[in-house]
């Protein structure tokens, strides 16, 4: 593991970790608070490998909403803060929870996706994935163009694991970090939860954007409160200054 003082040589080892909230402001729904996805929709019944063996039809229909209104969305300021970081700063790492694939379409070229990606899917019988930006999707439930088997999301459900490579990539990363960002999430949905906690315990200094406390609060250094598109570009400005 490379010690704070060598990754010092060439500047702070900055990590960003990402959640719904940074999309809020392109249009994309959160999952949790007032207006999130959950209040409307039950995890159980949408997001767990057994929701979609009992129902793939309404799996199908929710994502296939999900995937009309993020075809529309835009990244915003703060998508575009995380890809002027990537190209400053040596050694920067953006790991998301989200699957809108926005800090891609912004520009982001070394993105960790712990949740997975929407705009991927994957084939239940060879578990082989690609990519697919269909709207709307030809037909729900999508099928194997090859086996003729069911095709899901290659998002990560709850009671998943994590991909290995980039669980491995983050927890690398957390551990390397002088300074860990915590951007627009809930702080709620483990192991990605336990990120900035393991980055504080490597000596990290840990900042929060949100629009509220989390129970990530507590751990960081500095909070910055409000939306995120406007709290990322000026601490980031102020950095560079
Ligand atoms: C703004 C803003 C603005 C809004 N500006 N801010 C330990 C303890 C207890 C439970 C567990 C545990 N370890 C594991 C579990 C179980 C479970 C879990 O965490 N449950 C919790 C609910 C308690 N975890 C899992 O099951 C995980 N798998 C796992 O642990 O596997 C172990 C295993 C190992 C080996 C073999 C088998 C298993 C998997 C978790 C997968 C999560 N999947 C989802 C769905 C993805 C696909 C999809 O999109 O449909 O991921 S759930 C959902 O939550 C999604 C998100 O990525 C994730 C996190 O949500 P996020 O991003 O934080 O969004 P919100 O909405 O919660 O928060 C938004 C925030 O933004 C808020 O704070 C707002 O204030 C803020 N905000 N506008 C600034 N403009």
């Amino acid at each position: 593991m490379a010690g704070v003082s060598d990754s010092m040589e060439f500047g702070p080892r900055v990590v960003a970790l990402t959640g719904a909230g940074i999309s809020a402001e392109s249009g994309v729904p959160t999952f949790r608070g007032p207006d999130g996805l959950w209040g409307r929709y039950r995890p159980e019944e949408l997001a767990t490998p057994e929701a979609f063996a009992r129902d793939p039809v309404r799996v199908w229909e929710w994502y296939a909403w999900r995937r009309e209104v993020i075809a529309r969305a835009q990244p915003n300021p703060a998508h575009r803060a995380l890809v002027e970081m990537e190209a400053a700063l040596p050694g920067f790492v953006l790991i998301t929870q989200n699957v809108d694939g926005l800090h891609q379409q912004a520009g982001s070229r070394r993105v960790v996706e712990l949740h997975g990606n929407l705009w991927r899917v994957r084939c239940v019988q060879e578990d082989r994935a690609w990519e697919d930006r269909r709207v709307p999707l030809p037909e729900i439930p999508p099928r194997c163009p090859t086996c003729g088997a069911l095709l899901r999301p290659d998002v990560v459900w709850f009671g998943e694991p994590i991909p290995s490579e980039a669980w491995q990539l983050a927890v690398q990363a957390a551990q390397e970090a002088n300074l860990f960002l915590v951007i627009g999430t809930s702080g709620i949905v483990e192991p990605a939860a336990s990120l900035p906690r393991l980055a504080r315990a490597c000596g990290a200094r840990i900042i929060e954007f949100n629009l509220e406390d989390t129970p990530l609060t507590p751990l960081a250094d500095e909070v910055w409160r409000g939306p995120v598109g406007e709290t990322l570009p000026r601490w980031w400005a102020r950095f560079q200054t």
